[in-house]
């Protein structure tokens, strides 16, 4: 009888120390990459694929990375030749859609790097989504150069 109380009492301590939900099978992400810094960069990038497997949209509301100070939504727009980016407030994923952020496009913004990023690092963070919570995910540092970008160098100039 003490045996079963004990489990039961194991079971329920193991279980605050599970997340409650590590990943919500709806919400895909993958392929997230990033880019080494060149020494002494504060700002680096991260790309990656969201996929909504789900009937509704969901909406990326915030990022965390645990190198950055904050992270930030950005969207690159070109007209007439110039580039710019903005700040995006989230990015809705239609149902069964895709999102892909990436060089020249929308892409994540790792504000006050703690420090440098270096190719084969693995950066580790989590997404927020307004459906499906918090969802980890992981960057794989590539070498400085990493497929060609539009407008990405003036990241330094922020
Ligand atoms: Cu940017």
């Amino acid at each position: 009888m003490r045996a079963v109380v004990f489990a039961a009492l194991l079971m329920v301590g193991l279980g605050w120390l599970v997340p409650v939900q590590a990943s919500d099978p709806t919400i895909v992400v993958r392929d997230g990459w990033s880019r080494a810094t060149p020494g002494g960069a504060k700002v680096g990038a991260g790309y990656l694929v969201i996929e909504n497997h789900g009937d509704a949209q969901d909406r990326l509301l915030a990022v965390e990375m645990a190198v950055a100070g904050r992270v930030e939504i950005h969207e690159t727009t070109e007209s007439g030749g110039v580039t710019r980016m903005r700040q995006v407030q989230n990015v809705p994923i239609s149902p069964h859609g895709k999102v892909e952020l990436r060089p020249g496009g929308l892409h994540l913004m790792l504000m006050d790097l703690r420090n440098p990023l270096r190719e084969g690092d693995r950066l580790d963070g989590v997404l927020v989504f307004e459906r499906a919570g918090r969802i980890p995910v992981q960057l794989q540092v590539e070498k400085i150069g990493a497929p060609a970008s539009s407008g990405h160098e003036s990241h330094s100039s922020h």
